[in-house]
């Protein structure tokens, strides 16, 4: 049985990947921590500590007192905050990935890290970008991704820590807000087209990038994690995708269920260019080759399961401002 530390666990992904290793791998078995503090259910059916991954002793203490052998390191600046502030994405993307590395080779533990499209830039391929390819972001999000792929590389054939990870597409969810990242348009369209019928979109109606509904991007951590090393020809960084779509792909989705949703544009330069710099679509074929990856929803499974629960959660649902949407 694995004992699991997740980290960053109460933003966007650990919000639902900390109750799925909970059911696979028992409550008391998964630690969830990050620099907040759970409010509400967040949390309440496991363990929870502050840990500041920045701080190696942090990690240590909390790797030492539950005998953790495996480090799911989601804590992390996203693209669009990155840019506003990207001294602090430096620091905390590099500062995190490096102390959560560290830690593993001293404890022995497995490393998951999550990359991004963002490891992508402007004069990478856009179509069907290949596993290996060219990697020259302009954003400082990318720059820290790409650097924590290679991290996780070193430290996998240096100290044969044994860290794997994925390179994650846009998620789509209804639990909890994302985090400050270029793709949360694709969040925000579903639970204005439930309350307000009405969006306005910060990304022009063509832009097109990879998404994928959450389930599908826990199912796939937790099976890249379980997966036969003998058969992972890389450690790191496999691509995975869904689906590729755009402010208006999305649009005609919803309205098949809200036909009167109304989308208008008020493009934010800054978004604007990370997207236009972030490939159209990603070729995931060694994944499904390597770990048997196939995602389950496409554009229209996802449409339909997140308008049905918004709709039963939005009598009361808000934007939660950094926590859960409330039921
Ligand atoms: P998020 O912003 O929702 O959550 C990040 C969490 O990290 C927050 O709860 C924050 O409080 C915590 N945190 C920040 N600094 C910390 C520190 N020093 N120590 C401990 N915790 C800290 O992000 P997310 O969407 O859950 O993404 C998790 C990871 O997945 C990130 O590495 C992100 O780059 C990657 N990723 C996410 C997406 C996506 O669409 N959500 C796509 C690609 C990759
Ligand atoms: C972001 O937009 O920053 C994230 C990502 C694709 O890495 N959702």
């Amino acid at each position: 049985m694995r004992r699991i530390l997740v980290t960053g666990a109460l933003g966007q992904i650990g919000s639902e990947l900390v109750p799925a290793l909970r059911e696979r791998y028992g409550n008391e078995n998964v630690v969830a921590s990050d620099i907040r503090m759970p409010t509400g259910q967040d949390g309440a059916d496991g363990p929870f500590e502050y840990v500041d991954c920045q701080r190696l002793h942090q990690i240590e203490v909390v790797l030492r007192r539950y005998d953790i052998d495996t480090i799911y390191h989601l804590a992390a600046v996203l693209s669009a905050v990155a840019e506003t502030k990207p001294m602090v994405a430096w620091d905390v993307n590099m500062g995190s990935v490096y102390q959560v590395v560290e830690a593993a080779r001293q404890h022995g533990c497995a490393v998951f890290h999550p990359s991004s499209i963002g490891a992508f830039g402007p004069t990478t391929p856009r179509d069907h970008t290949p596993q290996d390819t060219i990697q020259r972001p302009t954003t400082m999000y990318g720059i820290t991704k790409v650097a924590a792929e290679l991290l996780c590389d070193y430290y996998a054939s240096r100290f044969r820590v044994d860290t794997r990870g994925v390179r994650l597409p846009g998620l789509v969810s209804y639990v909890a807000p994302p985090g400050g990242g270029t793709t949360d348009y694709a969040v925000a369209i579903f639970h204005e087209a439930v309350r307000h019928r009405h969006y306005t979109c910060y990304l022009r109606a063509d832009s097109t990038l990879d998404f994928m509904y959450m389930p599908d991007a826990v199912r796939a951590m937790i099976e890249i994690m379980e997966a036969d090393p003998g058969r992972l020809t890389h450690r790191n960084a496999y691509n995975i995708t869904a689906m590729s779509a755009t402010p208006a792909s999305l649009t005609a989705a919803i309205r098949k269920y809200i036909p009167d949703f109304v989308i208008d544009y008020d493009i934010d330069p800054a978004r604007q260019a990370i997207a236009d710099s972030w490939p159209n679509s990603l070729d995931d074929s060694l994944a499904r080759l390597d770990w048997d990856w196939a995602p389950r929803f496409d554009l229209d499974a996802m449409t339909a399961d997140m308008l049905e629960n918004i709709a039963r959660r939005t009598k009361t649902a808000r934007w939660g401002g950094g926590g859960r949407y409330a039921d």
